[in-house]
């Protein structure tokens, strides 16, 4: 698939927003940008809640794709989830549906398989196809996500790529990170390819770098076409040395998903 022209970018005031209207363009993508908050020096960006369809058929409208980021990306009460991940993706699919926009790439989370075991050393690493494990409301939001995106798939042939991404900061900044971690470059590497990839119906991929320490399979990413080219382990001996290694009595070190599964970070706003 060539690469489309326009691109709306749902989030876009957000921290992995922010990075791909930095990145994104060099690949040749033209950005709408849409978020609830407005963005400083973006007088075009369209400032509107996911809940405002009105809003979201004006944003798709003859959009080429969307990389849907927009949503609460941690824990928070259910009613706040249901608003803004479970119904605001709905709305925005129904939007592209009705507005014949091809392909949506979906941003998923580990934490819709949180609660996975993470591989202990010798063991094979996590596949896409293992069973749903919300660690969360917000991990259960992604998982709806998901679903949507195959149902989408199957009765209307909109393509959605969901992309259960990692942690994808500046850098690792805890020892889990090492074995999620998505550069912000991996990332844009990613969407890209997403984005472009033939014929991928309702894909699910995991999202990270090539880490050493890597806890699940990017076949299906790599399928896409993903090349990563980043790896986490060059920050492991300065994380080790400060926080220890991880305890293979603590849940939060031996989940997919972290502290989600123990003391799930809030909304912060
Ligand atoms: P973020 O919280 O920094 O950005 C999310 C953006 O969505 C914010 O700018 C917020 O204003 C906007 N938003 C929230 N509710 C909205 C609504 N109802 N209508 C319109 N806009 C709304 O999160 P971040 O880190 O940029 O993540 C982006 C996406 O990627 C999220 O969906 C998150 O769940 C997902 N993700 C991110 C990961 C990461 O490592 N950054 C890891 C896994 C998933
Ligand atoms: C996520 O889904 C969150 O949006 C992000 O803020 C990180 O907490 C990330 O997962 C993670 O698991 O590190």
């Amino acid at each position: 698939m060539p690469t489309p022209r326009t691109l709306l970018l749902t989030g876009a005031a957000g921290g992995l927003g922010t990075l791909m209207r930095s990145l994104l363009p060099e690949y040749g993508y033209e950005l709408r940008l849409f978020d609830v908050r407005p963005i400083e020096g973006e007088p075009d960006a369209i400032t509107a809640d996911l809940s405002d369809r009105d809003a979201l058929r004006e944003a798709v409208r003859g959009v080429d794709a969307v990389l849907h980021l927009a949503g609460i990306s941690l824990e928070a009460p259910f009613e706040k989830i249901l608003r803004s991940n479970i119904e605001g993706t709905y709305n925005l699919y129904e939007a592209a549906r009705e507005a014949g926009v091809p392909r949506i790439v979906f941003a998923s989370s580990n934490h819709a398989v949180g609660f996975t075991p993470a591989p202990r050393a010798g063991e094979p690493p996590v596949p896409v196809d293992t069973p749903r494990r919300p660690d969360t409301f917000y991990g259960l939001s992604k998982s709806f996500g998901e679903d949507l995106a195959q149902l989408y798939w199957d009765r209307h042939g909109l393509e959605t790529v969901s992309v259960r991404i990692g942690s994808c900061f500046a850098e690792p900044t805890d020892v889990r990170m090492l074995s999620v971690w998505m550069s912000p470059a991996d990332g844009a590497r990613l969407f890209h390819a997403a984005l472009t990839a033939e014929e991928v119906g309702h894909t699910v991929v995991y999202g990270s770098s090539a880490n050493t320490r890597l806890w699940w399979d990017l076949t299906s990413a790599r399928a896409l076409g993903y090349e990563p080219r980043d790896d986490s382990e060059p920050y492991a001996e300065k994380l080790i040395a400060g926080l220890g290694e991880l305890d293979p009595g603590n849940p939060a070190h031996t989940h997919l998903g972290g502290r989600f599964v123990v003391d799930p970070p809030v909304w912060p706003y």
